[in-house]
């Protein structure tokens, strides 16, 4: 089902004249609401009536988190605070949180974002939907909450602390679909299995994002739990989940264009990339009240096609993400990112999707090591063994990254689970 077919299948053309129009509004609502971004437009000689169409985007100033943090806490709202119904919140792992305020349109808007990726996973008023996002400040919880509501499900508003309780619910309740992080999914999948009730539950999907995972650990958790993975998008500054998802084809996530214009640029330059060609993605919310941003750079690095679906949407797509660009580690000289080391990983039958990677410097030269689970089916007591394996997987590695690596092969179900975003990079020389 497609959910709003006006929105999601219109031509481009259309899409440009909408998003043309909504462009202008945008801009002049943050020009005269928002002093910092009106001074930020000034200070660059652009005035609203310069801005006549989504040609004219690449005129108008990039925003930063530094933007949010130097505006702390209120500062970029364009809504006054009695329009403002919900507030949430990133505290990141470095400096003063970003706060993002929403009014009763945004939420409203927000709602049917996500709705419409729960249906893009084939999901309607008949499923029975487990929210296992945090609920709170973070927007994963309450987003994906309001946005199953709005589709017509039946919410079950687990959050994340008690994997327990929220898999017994899966199979009293006939749950079928879930929402949560995918490496939390993992730690479900591990526990039903754990528990001898893999059979027992009639779960057919699960929406998957807030992290970034590779397309080998998608192919996992469907074969572990025999389910569709969908991978959804979102960040807290542009709205939270539901900013993009893909669709049962799984050849990139269709971003909701008419509320959100995306574009890719180079992180060096700032100039824009080609089709299909990776660089940071940058977006310019075009209907939100409560905060809207312009040109905010986001640091995910991906790529974007125009190409009409086979699902039928002709809403641009951008391919899985490979990273952040802040999550990019440079050992010795070369680019590594974590997803390539979990791509490599998986490629081979006998290492579990859990890892760590710990980078450290000895004597001036960085090192790189990787812990790995061995799984259980495989693990074994004979050295020998488990030589040959360490062997092969640091020769996968290498493959994958160009780096020789030191691989460490620990016991089944030592690397800690986690229930939100994972954490898989120990990076020692920040500590130094
Ligand atoms: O993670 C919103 C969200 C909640 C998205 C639930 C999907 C599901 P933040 O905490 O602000 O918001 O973190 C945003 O998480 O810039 C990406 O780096 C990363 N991220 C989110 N979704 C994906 C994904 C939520 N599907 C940051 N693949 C973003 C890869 C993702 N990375």
């Amino acid at each position: 089902m497609i959910w709003n077919e006006a929105k999601e299948c219109m031509s481009r053309d259309e899409m440009r004249e909408l998003q043309s129009k909504r462009l202008k509004k945008v801009v002049d609502r943050v020009y005269h609401n928002v002093e910092y971004y009106r001074k930020k437009m000034q200070a660059v000689g652009i005035e609203p009536g310069d801005i006549k169409g989504i040609e004219d985007l690449s005129k108008l100033p990039f925003t930063t988190k530094d933007d949010l943090r130097d505006t702390y806490p209120f500062g970029l709202f364009a809504a006054p605070q009695s329009e403002i119904v919900r507030i949430h919140a990133s505290s990141g792992t470095t400096g003063k949180a970003t706060v993002v305020g929403y009014t009763r349109k945004d939420i409203e808007i927000w709602s049917e974002c996500v709705a419409r990726a729960f249906s893009q996973a084939g999901l309607n008023r008949n499923d029975i939907i487990q929210v296992a996002y945090g609920y709170g400040l973070f927007t994963g919880g309450l987003g994906a909450h309001y946005g199953a509501e709005h589709l017509g499900a039946t919410v079950v508003p687990m959050s994340t602390g008690n994997t327990k309780k929220l898999t017994t619910m899966m199979k009293d309740f006939g749950a079928t679909a879930i929402a949560c992080t995918p490496s939390y999914l993992l730690h479900i999948a591990e526990t039903l299995e754990a528990d001898g009730d893999l059979d027992k539950i009639k779960l057919k999907a699960a929406i998957c994002g807030a992290e970034p995972w590779t397309e080998q650990m998608r192919l996992q958790i469907e074969e572990k739990l025999h389910i569709n993975a969908f991978d959804i998008y979102g960040l807290s500054e542009v709205m939270g989940p539901g900013v993009a998802c893909d669709c049962q084809y799984h050849k990139g996530l269709h971003v909701y264009e008419d509320h959100f214009l995306p574009e890719i640029v180079d992180p060096k330059t700032l100039q824009p990339v080609g089709e299909n060609e990776t660089g940071e993605l940058v977006f310019t919310t075009l209907t939100k009240e409560g905060i809207p941003l312009i040109r905010y750079r986001t640091k995910d690095l991906t790529s974007i096609s125009y190409d009409k679906c086979e699902c039928g949407r002709t809403l641009a797509r951008i391919s899985r993400f490979k990273g952040r660009s802040d999550d990019m580690l440079i050992i010795r000289g070369v680019n590594v990112f974590p997803s390539q080391v979990e791509a490599a990983l998986l490629e081979i039958g006998e290492a579990a999707p859990y890892y760590m990677l710990i980078v450290d410097r000895v004597n001036n030269l960085d090192t790189l090591e990787v812990q790995v689970e061995v799984d259980e089916k495989f693990f074994s007591d004979k050295i020998s063994e488990l030589e040959n394996l360490t062997k092969k997987i640091a020769h996968a590695i290498q493959q994958g990254i160009g780096l020789a690596v030191k691989v460490k092969l620990v016991e089944p179900k030592t690397i800690e689970r986690s229930m939100g975003k994972a954490v898989r990079v120990i990076d020692k020389r920040k500590l130094v």
